[in-house]
C-alpha cells in the first residue's frame, strides 16, 4: 500500500509504513526481537552509521519495529521524523540534554508533571542548566522574563494535573520570534484532538505509557519533530546520554494501541465531557476544570486549539482534601491509581501523588491545590462511572 494513498488519521493509524506483501503477507507487523544486526562488511556497517546506507547497527538506536511505531506517530503528529523512548520521562530527558548544555537556560511552565517538574528544578540544575519556570496562560509574563541564555521554552496543555490550557500558537510565535524551540508535551490531548507542529511548535513529547498505548499495560514514550532535531536526540540523548530504548515488545504494543487510538480517544471525550457536568452540578463540589466544559476558565482557547476536551477533568470538593479522601475511599469502580489514559478510570490526588515532587512552597506559588483531585475518565459504560462518582460524592458531602 502506498503511504500517500489515505489520509485518514484512523487510516493511517492502522496502515501506515507496512504493506503484508512484504512481510509473508503477516496482517499484522512482525516484531523484531534482536539486539544487533549482521553486515556483509565492516565497509557496510560504517556506511550504515554514516546514513550513506539503508540498515541498522545495533538495537539501542534502531528497531523495525520501533521505526514503524516512529513513522506512523510523526505522520499522525504531522511531523518529519519520530523517536521512541522507553518511557515519557526518557523522552523528555534525552529531547533536553541533546538540545541544552551548561550555561543555558530554558523557560518552563509552572504546572507540568511532577517528575518532569523535579527533572527541571533539580535535575538539569546540577549540570548548569538553568530553569524559569513562569505562568504561560499569561504569554506577556513568558516574554518579559527570556533572557540572552534562554534556548528553549516547555510546556504542556492541558497541563497535568489543573487541565490549563495555555495558546500554543501565541507561545510559539513568541518563542520563534526571540530565535527560541518551543517544546510541547502533548500526552494529554494526544495528536487525535491537538497537533502542536501544525501550530508553530518545534518538537512535540509524549509519554506514550498514556493514551497512545492506551491499555495501562506498558511504559513508552515519543519525540516527534524535525528530522535534524530527531537525528540529534537519537544520535546523543538516546544513545550516549540515557540509553533509554523502547523495548521492541513494547513498541509493538504501542503500535496495537494506534490503531484504536481514534475510536478511544473519542469516547473519553464523550465520557469526561459528561462526567464533567455531573461533577459540576453535585452540591459537595466546588469547581471543575475541564477544557470541554464551556465555563471552564480553558474552554475558548481549548476551542480553538483542541478538537474535544480530553479526557481528564480535575476538580475540588467544596470541603477540601477531607472531602477528597472521604469520596475516594467511598468509590468501588474507580480505582486510586496514578497514569492515565486506560481503559479504567482512575483519581488521584495530586498534591500527595503525581505532584509530590513539588515542594508545598511551590505548589502554592503556582497555584497547585491541595485538595484538587484528577480524574483520568475510562472507557467503561458511561452509567456506571457516573453512579460511581455519584456514590463517592454523596459520601464526601
Ligand atoms: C501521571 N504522568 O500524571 P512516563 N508527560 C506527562 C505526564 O503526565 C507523564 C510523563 C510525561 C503520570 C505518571 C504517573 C504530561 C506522566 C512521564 O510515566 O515516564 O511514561 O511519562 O499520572
Amino acid at each position: 500500500m502506498s503511504d500517500t494513498q489515505f489520509e485518514g488519521f484512523a487510516t493511517r493509524a492502522i496502515h501506515l509504513g507496512y504493506d503484508p506483501q512484504q512481510e509473508q503477507g503477516a496482517l499484522s507487523p512482525p516484531l523484531y526481537l534482536t539486539s544487533t544486526y549482521t553486515h556483509e562488511s565492516i565497509d557496510a556497517f560504517s556506511e550504515i552509521r554514516a546514513g550513506t546506507r539503508q540498515g541498522y547497527v545495533y538495537g539501542r538506536t534502531g528497531n523495525p519495529t520501533q521505526a514503524l511505531l516512529e513513522q506512523r506517530l510523526a505522520s499522525l503528529e504531522g511531523a518529519q521524523a519520530g523517536l521512541v523512548t522507553a518511557s515519557g520521562m526518557a523522552a523528555i530527558s534525552a529531547t533536553l540534554f541533546s538540545l541544552l548544555q551548561s550555561g543555558d537556560e530554558i523557560m518552563v511552565d509552572q504546572i507540568i508533571y511532577g517528575t518532569a517538574f523535579a527533572l527541571f528544578a533539580k535535575g538539569l540544575t546540577r549540570f548548569g542548566i538553568r530553569t524559569q519556570f513562569a505562568d504561560f496562560t499569561q504569554p506577556e509574563t513568558v516574554a518579559a522574563a527570556i533572557g540572552a541564555k534562554t534556548k528553549a521554552v516547555y510546556f504542556e496543555t492541558p497541563a497535568n494535573p489543573n487541565l490549563r490550557v495555555i495558546d500554543i500558537r501565541a507561545i510559539s510565535a513568541l518563542a520563534r520570534s526571540h530565535g527560541l524551540l518551543t517544546i510541547v508535551d502533548n500526552t494529554f490531548a494526544t495528536p487525535v484532538l491537538q497537533r502542536p507542529l501544525e501550530q508553530g511548535a518545534d518538537i512535540v513529547l509524549h509519554s506514550a505509557t498514556k493514551y497512545l498505548g492506551g491499555h495501562g499495560d506498558l511504559l513508552a514514550g515519543a519525540v516527534l519533530g524535525r528530522k535534524q532535531h530527531i537525528d540529534l536526540i537519537r544520535g546523543e540523548g538516546l544513545r550516549f546520554f540515557t540509553g533509554a530504548t523502547l523495548s521492541p515488545f513494547t513498541a509493538f504494543l504501542v503500535l496495537r494501541g494506534l490503531k484504536t487510538l481514534e475510536l478511544r480517544v473519542a469516547r473519553h471525550c464523550e465520557s469526561a465531557l459528561a462526567v464533567a457536568k455531573a461533577l459540576r452540578q453535585h452540591p459537595a463540589v466546588a469547581y471543575v476544570s475541564y477544557p470541554g466544559l464551556p465555563d471552564s476558565p480553558g474552554y475558548e482557547l481549548a476551542n480553538r486549539q483542541m478538537s474535544a476536551g480530553g479526557g481528564l477533568v480535575a476538580f475540588e470538593l467544596k470541603g477540601g482534601l477531607a472531602a477528597g479522601k472521604r469520596m475516594v475511599a467511598a468509590l468501588s469502580l474507580v480505582h486510586i491509581a496514578v497514569s492515565l489514559g486506560d481503559p479504567e478510570t482512575l483519581i488521584q490526588h495530586p498534591a500527595s501523588m503525581t505532584h509530590a515532587l513539588y515542594s508545598a512552597q511551590d505548589r502554592e506559588k503556582y497555584g497547585l491545590s491541595e485538595g484538587l483531585l484528577r480524574l483520568s475518565v475510562g472507557l467503561e459504560s458511561l452509567p456506571d462511572i457516573l453512579a460511581d462518582l455519584r456514590a463517592g460524592l454523596d459520601a464526601a458531602a
